[in-house]
């Protein structure tokens, strides 16, 4: 019996509902609101979760956190369908690829996320309020929202963000140009872990990043066309459909 906590438009969450779906393994999807109830900060889910963070997998009984481990865990767990290349050459381009997501993109989408969708639930509480109540109740998140405060990243931060993704682009472009997939041959764990960030950034008007990159175009073309990815961007799942979009800085037509 799988459990998933996880919610809707969480980037890391879609990464593990795409990977269960395509083994189609079923489970039981526990839909937490990271927003007003902080469902991911109250003590009954710390304990499985110390990290406060979507998402995290129960399976039979056994909590698995973070998602690219949750990804490696099913894959190892429930090999019927292999997400990770038989080749070994494959296989290391793989985990370097996932390396270097959790580490560059999976962070920088972050930044104009939060400034362009979540940033009102902040805006007009106190420094001292929006530090009790906001910022220093996260475990892992803490200085990242103290960096943002109530107005926002800086410009700055903005454009570091988006050179960081626009980066991650043109690594993408290199690697399909032998591709099909991220490390070779193969669909692997990295397609899937990547696919989370490139649509976030589609749905919140970045898709010009890699229209210098047909390989990443047809790439994520062809990731849509899948019944996994389909599943797992099901109504509600983006930011624009439940959060009115604003400029990535503030002040910005
Ligand atoms: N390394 C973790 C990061 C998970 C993470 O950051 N999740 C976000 C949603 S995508 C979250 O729960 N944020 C909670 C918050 O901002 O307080 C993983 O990959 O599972």
């Amino acid at each position: 019996m799988l459990t998933l906590y996880n919610a809707a438009h969480s980037t890391c969450s879609q990464k593990v509902r795409i990977c269960l779906a395509e083994k189609s393994l079923a489970f039981e999807d526990i839909r937490l609101d990271l927003g007003k109830a902080k469902d991911h900060l109250k003590p009954d889910y710390l304990k499985i979760n110390p990290n406060g963070v979507v998402p995290t997998l129960v399976d039979d009984g056994n909590v698995i956190i973070d998602s690219s481990v949750i990804c490696e865990y099913l894959d190892e767990r429930y090999p019927a369908v292999r997400l990770t290349p038989d080749d070994l050459v494959e296989r290391a381009r793989m985990r370097a690829w996932m390396r270097f997501l959790e580490e560059v993109p999976t962070a920088a989408v972050r930044v104009p996320s939060f400034n362009m969708g979540f940033l009102p639930r902040f805006e007009g509480l106190d420094r001292q309020k929006f530090e009790a109540e906001q910022s220093d109740v996260r475990p892992i998140r803490k200085q990242f929202y103290r960096r943002m405060g109530t107005g926002g990243f800086k410009k700055e931060d903005v454009e570091a963000s988006l050179e960081q993704l626009g980066n991650t682009c043109r690594r993408m472009d290199q690697a399909l140009e032998s591709g099909p997939w991220l490390p070779g041959a193969q669909y692997s764990l990295a397609d899937i872990i990547v696919a989370p960030l490139i649509d976030r950034m589609a749905d919140l008007g970045f898709a010009e990043i890699w229209d210098p990159y047909p390989h990443v175009t047809d790439w994520y073309a062809r990731m849509q066309t899948r019944p996994a990815f389909q599943q797992t961007f099901y109504p509600g799942a983006r930011m624009s459909e439940f959060l009115p979009l604003r400029p990535a800085v503030a002040g910005d037509a």
